[in-house]
């Protein structure tokens, strides 16, 4: 490489409005990435970055793996597209049976979508279409979670509840809808190794709370992610989700899993579900489905719930819903190779063989300056900074710098560093990882 510089120099980056991300702060001091394999990232200016966030806690395969690519591939030079309305093609119906067949009992269908946020739109469609058809159209509330996060759409943003993804929107969220209150308490349980011994009592909030509030024949559905990401890496105290679980059951509410994050391995099994036990009726995935190669998002549903919306339909469309790309060729096959790299070097389980060497990095930084707290489970964690007076948000903003001018990639999320390698991760990866975060926590005041 003579120059790795100049693309930096040579790029207009003018027209192009990033997600999600300060346009100006980026466009002064570019941080462009040119090509990835595996964990590693290359950048512009030809240097490794190492991947720490499964880059946007997606790419849990690794990135570049040639059987994806390959399938990729094969699959735009021989069915480009093909939509799914009306007429179909083999590979989504192949990619929803594997799907299904990584899901916990009683789940019979996929419905695809392009994203997180559509399926997450589509879930809710879902239980709102399914309590009318049962005669409960009144169930029109849904109940999200303070921090929680469930993509852009006004839906997701309206049962999300991360203020700040709120805010500017505000004249468009959905009515009725309340949220139950976030799991976090730093004074009762900072450093937690994985599940807190108690907590679970503040599922009961739906109960006492929520439901007399709204009464429960007004409400259609309860949605969380099983362990909160974008708001932060929270993990649920041990019990929690039973008990959501139960008080949905007792009131006939459907409870919607959003595993966008947690679905495909992140916590060592298919699905959070299968690694807390506890079966919502409603699977929202995304992310992890393709490994980020093409996107794709879907809702898994129960059998019984699609069962009903057939006999209702009576021979008509069953679900007015859905979107061009939906079960994608080009995406479908990137999930069936995707799935097969799972399997064939058994990823799921990688992450358990490696939870506790990721639990003892992320807890090695406690004692730094201004930690106030770690937390994880399973390959997903977080180190949680005291914010400074006046500016909540920059010192874990200028600890990420610094790491990915040391050539360690993760994600701040107000004051909190989160953690999401991919599963491919060696513990020397880790090690740098975690060693890079600790130089950087030590020297930004
Ligand atoms: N649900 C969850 C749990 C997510 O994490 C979505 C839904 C939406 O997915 P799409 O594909 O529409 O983006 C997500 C997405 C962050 C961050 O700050 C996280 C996500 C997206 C953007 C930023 O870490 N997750």
């Amino acid at each position: 490489m003579t120059d790795p510089g100049a693309l930096h120099r040579s790029l207009d980056l003018d027209a192009y409005w990033m997600p999600l991300t300060s346009s100006r702060a980026f466009k002064q001091a570019p941080r462009l990435v040119v090509a990835a394999k595996d964990m590693h990232f290359t950048t512009a200016d030809g240097r490794q970055v190492l991947d720490g966030l499964a880059t946007l806690w997606c790419v849990n395969a690794g990135h570049c793996r040639p059987r994806i690519a390959a399938a990729i591939a094969r699959q735009a030079a021989t069915l480009d597209f093909s939509s799914s309305y009306s007429v179909g093609h083999p590979l989504a119906f192949e990619a929803a049976r594997r799907v299904v067949g990584l899901a916990p009992e009683g789940f019979g269908q996929v419905f695809f979508t392009n994203s997180g946020s559509e399926a997450v739109e589509t879930a809710l469609k879902i239980a709102l279409a399914y309590h009318r058809l049962k005669g409960e159209a009144t169930r029109t509330r849904f109940v999200g979670r303070e921090r929680g996060f469930h993509g852009a759409s006004f839906g997701g943003i309206s049962v999300g509840g991360v203020p700040a993804y709120r805010k500017a929107f505000a004249a468009g969220l959905l009515p009725g809808t309340d949220h139950l209150r976030h799991t976090q308490d730093l004074e009762a349980r900072a450093f937690v190794r994985g599940e807190a011994a108690s907590g679970a009592e503040l599922a009961d909030e739906l109960e006492h709370r929520i439901i007399p509030l709204h009464d429960a024949s007004n409400i259609a559905a309860v949605i969380v992610e099983p362990v909160a990401g974008a708001g932060g890496v929270l993990v649920p105290p041990r019990g929690y989700l039973r008990r959501l679980r139960e008080i949905c059951d007792r009131h006939g509410i459907l409870l919607i899993f959003d595993e966008v994050i947690t679905g495909f391995g992140r916590l060592g099994r298919p699905f959070a579900s299968q690694f807390f036990g506890v079966t919502p009726d409603l699977i929202v995935f995304a992310k992890g489905v393709t490994s980020g190669t093409v996107p794709m998002g879907g809702v898994l549903v129960k059998e019984a719930i699609y069962r009903a919306f057939l006999e209702a339909a009576a021979g008509g469309v069953e679900l007015a819903h859905g979107y061009t790309y939906s079960g994608h060729p080009l995406a479908a096959a990137a999930a069936l190779a995707t799935l097969d790299t799972y399997a064939e070097e058994r990823l799921f389980d990688r992450t358990n063989e490696l939870a506790a060497y990721f639990e003892d990095g992320v807890h090695s930084l406690k004692g730094l300056p201004n930690v106030v707290d770690c937390r994880n489970l399973q390959l997903i964690g977080a180190v949680e900074l005291r914010p400074r007076p006046g500016a909540p948000g920059a010192r874990a903003t200028d600890v990420f710098a610094r790491c990915w001018d040391r050539g360690v990639f993760v994600r701040p999320i107000g004051d909190a560093l989160a953690f999401c390698p991919p599963l491919i991760v060696e513990k020397q990866h880790l090690d740098a990882l975690f060693g890079v975060v600790a130089e950087a926590i030590s020297e930004v005041a």
